[in-house]
């Protein structure tokens, strides 16, 4: 039988975080190597692992996998995330396309200046208000199913779930006008493969902050 996944990224969210979620969703054990140096970067570089000279890089299946959605594609579709048909491949695809969207609004916010970053939480704020959360909750409402897709958990309702409480890092009551999609997070953190990687010791990383930043700066030369 194959080993555990092997993710290869440094010690925080960023690009891998939606890639951890969804393996400890699917009730996938993975391994990390951390990437803590410019040294560590380099030997992954030097033996040819990396085909763009970028992380996130997963060993997986005898492969070593980089671009942040390939490998979120392949490990939904491996772990029957990702739909039962080309429909609701395009819809799983939308929905996640509109997560990333708004994670892509946070995803560097630690490493800007206090006048950027404030002005980007609040623009992000705004998006998730009047463009994404409404988007998801008339989804919601229209089905009237549990989840997004197929009346059944895939990668669109896991990604949004990580979008929720990512933005409510930022604004705690962010739900307040979505019932809807208050009991799709209440329904989705307890799915229990969820439910552990929502609680402490798990391998779900914690916002970045300005230790991350100085590191990642480092390794990356930025
Ligand atoms: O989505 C992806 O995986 C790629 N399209 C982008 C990956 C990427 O930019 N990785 C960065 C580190 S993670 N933060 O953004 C990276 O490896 N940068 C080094 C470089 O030389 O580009």
């Amino acid at each position: 039988m194959a080993g555990k996944p092997k993710l290869h990224y440094p010690k925080g969210r960023g690009r891998m975080e939606s890639i951890r979620w969804l393996l400890a969703a699917a009730g996938v054990e993975f391994e990390e190597e951390f990437i803590e140096t410019k040294e560590d970067l380099e030997k992954l570089l030097n033996d040819g692992s990396l085909l763009f000279q970028q992380v996130p890089m997963v060993e997986i299946d005898g492969m070593k996998l980089v671009q942040t959605r390939a490998i979120l594609g392949y490990v939904a579709a491996k772990y029957n995330l990702y739909g039962k048909d080309l429909k609701e491949r395009a819809w799983i695809d939308i929905y996640v396309e509109g997560t990333t969207e708004l994670m892509g609004m946070m995803m560097f916010l630690a490493f800007q200046a206090a006048d950027t970053k404030e002005k980007n939480i609040a623009l992000m704020i705004e998006r998730a208000t009047t463009r994404y959360f409404p988007a998801y909750e008339k989804a919601l409402k229209d089905h009237g199913h549990d989840y997004l897709v197929g009346n059944k958990l895939s990668w669109a309702d896991i990604h949004l779930l990580e979008a929720i409480l990512m933005v409510e890092e930022y604004k705690p009551d962010i739900l307040s006008t979505f019932p809807l999609l208050q009991a799709f997070k209440g329904r989705t953190s307890n799915i229990p493969t969820i439910k552990k990687f929502l609680q402490p010791g798990s391998q779900r990383k914690p916002p970045s902050d300005e230790k991350f930043v100085a590191i990642v700066t480092k390794i990356f030369n930025t």
